[in-house]
C-alpha cells in the first residue's frame, strides 16, 4: 500500500509538475511534510502573489502548475488572482487545506464550510473529494481539466487528514498516469468555407489575439499574413495577455482601440475580419456604436465555445488557433492584394523633467536585449511600451488581461522561473506594485532576477484619465503622494533605487537587465497618461 500523499506526488512528478506555490497553514502541513527533493516549493506571503506566480509559471512554462492554499481565508486572498488567471486562460490546478473530516460536520475553527461553492464562477470545476482515497483520482482530473481547452484554473479542497490515508498501488496507477490531451482540429469544410470568404474579399484584414501565442500559432499567422497580404491588428490591448503577432513586422498595423465605437471605426474599408484567438472583442470602456462598419463581416478562430457563443456579431471556428491558421493557410494559398503600407516607427519622445512615460519607455527599447520579456502593468503607460518597445518573438509578452492588479509583479516571477535563460523585465505603475508588493520578498528570497521597472508618477493616472472620460469631477483617492517603492522594495530584499535622468536610466537598466539577482529602478515621469 502507498499513502494519498505519495501517490499524489509521483503523479506530479510524473507530469513535470515539480515547483510548485503556495502560503501554507496548519491544514496543509500534512501534504508537505517529506517535501521530496526533487520537488521546489516557492513561498508567496500572500496567497494572491502564490497564484499570480503560479499564473505567470504555467503560461511562459506552458505547463499546468500546482497551487497549495491555506483553506477558507487563503482562498479568499486569492480570489482576484484566480480571476485573473481565468482571464489570462491560465491552467493552474489550485488545491487548499481542509479542516480534518472528523470535524468538518461539527465546524471546528478552521473548516471551509462551503468549500466547493467558493471560488465559482472563477474555476472550471470546483470539487471536494467524497473520500481520502479518491483525492488521486481528483487531483488527476483536475489536472486534465485545467489543460483541456480553453485552459484555465480548476479548485480541489483536500481535508487535513486524507494525506496519510492508504490505498492501493495499482489503482492509483490507473488513476495517475492517464494522459488526456485535446487539440481540436477545424471541420475541413469550415475551413474551406473561410478560405474561399478570405480569397474573394477585396480588404482583408487579421486580428491578432493572445491565444496565437498560447498555441503556438505565431508562425502560422505570420504565413497566412504575408501569403494573403493582411493588415494585422493586435488584439485591444485590455485583453490581449500576449502578442499574436510580431509587432516590428511589416504588415503589423497596431493595437485595436478597446471601445466599441473606436474599434468598428479604425476597421472601417476592411470588407472581411479575421479574428484569430481573441473573444470579439475585449470591449472597454463603454463608447457605444455600430458592432462592425457597414458591408463589413466577420470570422473568428477560438479554442473556446464561450467565446464563440458570447460574441455579438460574426462567424465562428471552435478549435485550436494554430492548428486551424495553418490549415487556413494551406487552404487560401497566395494572394495578389497589395501589401499595406507599414506602421511608422515611434515618434522619438521628446526630453522633459521630469522625463515623460513614452520617453522612459523608449530608454527601455533602447537597451531591451533580443530575448528580453516584459511583463506589463502600467496602466498610463501601457500603449507607449507597445508602440516604443516593438517586440517580435513568441512569449515576449505577458499582461493581465482581466485587468485586476497584482498579476504584474507576481506573474513576472513566474515567468522568471519557468525560463531562467531569458531576462525579464516588469513594468509596474506605484500603485500597481502595492497589490503584490509581497512578491519582492520572493523574488529575493530565491534569487529571481526580474528587472522591476516601477513608473512613479505620484498618481492613478489611468484613473484619472478616465474619470475626464466619464466627466467626473471631484472623485478622491487618486493621488498616490510619498509612496516611496524604493524604501518598500529595500524591506524586502530587493536592491532598489531611484531615477529621474534618461542616461542614468539606460545605465541602471542595463546594469539590472545583466545582474543575476532581482533589482528594482523607480524611474520619476511626469503626470498623466501616455497616448504613444
Ligand atoms: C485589483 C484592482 N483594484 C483596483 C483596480 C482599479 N485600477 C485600475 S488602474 C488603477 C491605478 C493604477 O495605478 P498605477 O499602477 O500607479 O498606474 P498609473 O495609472 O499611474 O499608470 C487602479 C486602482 C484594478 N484594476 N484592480
Amino acid at each position: 500500500m502507498i499513502t494519498v500523499r505519495e501517490a499524489v506526488f509521483s503523479m506530479l512528478r510524473e507530469r513535470g509538475m515539480t515547483t510548485m506555490f503556495g502560503n501554507p497553514g496548519s491544514t496543509e502541513l500534512p501534504f508537505l511534510a517529506d517535501f521530496p527533493d526533487d520537488f521546489t516549493y516557492i513561498l508567496g506571503l500572500q496567497e494572491a502573489v502564490a497564484v499570480g506566480i503560479a499564473d505567470g509559471f504555467a503560461q511562459a512554462s506552458g505547463r499546468p502548475a500546482l497551487v497549495n492554499l491555506h483553506t477558507a481565508p487563503g482562498v479568499g486572498n486569492a480570489m482576484g488572482a484566480v480571476f485573473n488567471a481565468q482571464a489570462n486562460k491560465a491552467p493552474l490546478v489550485v488545491t487548499a487545506g481542509q479542516q480534518a473530516r472528523s470535524l468538518m460536520t461539527l465546524q471546528a475553527n478552521l473548516t471551509n464550510r462551503d468549500a466547493i461553492r467558493m471560488p465559482h464562477p472563477l474555476v472550471k470545476w470546483s470539487y471536494e473529494p467524497p473520500r481520502a482515497e479518491d483525492v488521486p483520482h481528483a487531483l488527476a482530473r483536475a489536472t486534465h481539466l485545467a489543460t483541456l481547452p480553453p485552459q484555465g484554473p480548476v479548485f480541489v479542497s483536500i481535508p487535513m487528514d486524507d494525506w496519510a490515508v492508504e490505498v492501493d498501488p495499482e489503482t492509483m496507477r490507473h488513476h495517475t498516469t492517464r494522459s488526456v490531451r485535446g487539440r481540436a482540429v477545424a471541420d475541413p469544410a469550415l475551413v474551406e468555407e473561410l478560405a474561399r470568404a478570405l480569397k474573394g474579399a477585396s480588404a482583408p484584414v487579421l486580428v491578432a489575439g493572445p491565444d496565437i501565442d498560447a498555441s503556438g500559432g505565431r508562425e502560422a499567422a505570420v504565413s497566412l499574413a504575408e501569403a494573403q497580404r493582411l493588415p494585422v491588428w493586435a488584439s485591444p490591448a485590455p485583453g490581449g495577455g500576449r502578442l499574436g503577432f510580431p509587432e516590428d513586422h511589416p504588415l503589423f498595423q497596431g493595437i485595436l482601440p478597446p471601445a466599441i465605437a473606436p474599434l468598428s471605426e479604425t476597421l472601417t474599408g476592411h470588407d472581411l475580419v479575421l479574428v484569430a484567438g481573441s473573444s470579439v472583442f475585449p470591449y472597454y470602456p463603454n463608447i457605444p456604436g455600430a458592432l462592425l462598419p457597414p458591408g463589413t463581416a466577420l470570422w473568428a478562430i477560438t479554442n473556446d465555445p464561450d467565446e464563440a457563443a458570447r460574441a455579438p456579431m460574426g462567424n465562428a471556428i471552435v478549435a485550436d488557433v494554430a492548428l486551424t491558421l495553418t490549415a487556413l493557410a494551406e487552404r487560401a494559398g497566395a494572394s495578389e492584394r497589395g501589401a499595406p503600407a507599414p506602421r511608422p516607427a515611434p515618434e522619438p519622445a521628446p526630453d522633459s523633467d521630469p522625463m515623460s512615460p513614452s520617453r522612459a519607455m523608449a530608454t527601455l527599447a533602447e537597451v531591451f536585449p533580443e530575448d528580453g520579456i516584459v511583463v506589463l502593468e502600467s496602466p498610463s503607460s501601457t500603449l507607449a511600451l507597445r508602440n516604443q518597445l516593438r517586440l517580435r518573438r513568441s512569449g515576449s509578452y505577458y499582461f493581465g488581461a482581466g485587468g485586476g492588479l497584482g498579476f504584474g509583479l507576481s506573474a513576472a516571477i513566474g515567468v522568471q522561473l519557468a525560463q531562467p535563460g531569458r531576462p525579464v523585465v516588469c513594468v509596474l505603475g506605484e500603485g500597481s506594485v502595492q497589490y503584490a508588493v509581497q512578491g519582492l520578498w520572493t523574488a529575493a528570497a530565491y534569487r529571481v532576477p526580474v528587472t522591476f521597472l516601477v513608473v512613479r508618477n505620484d498618481e492613478y493616472a489611468i484613473l484619472k484619465w478616465f474619470a475626464a472620460l466619464e466627466s467626473v469631477d471631484g472623485a478622491p483617492g487618486l493621488d498616490l503622494p510619498a509612496l516611496d517603492s524604493v524604501a518598500v522594495a529595500a524591506g524586502y530584499g530587493v536592491n532598489a533605487r531611484p531615477v529621474s535622468d534618461v542616461d542614468d536610466l539606460r545605465e541602471q537598466l542595463r546594469g539590472a537587465i545583466a545582474s543575476d539577482a532581482p533589482e528594482l529602478i523607480e524611474v520619476r515621469v511626469a503626470p498623466g497618461m501616455a497616448l504613444a
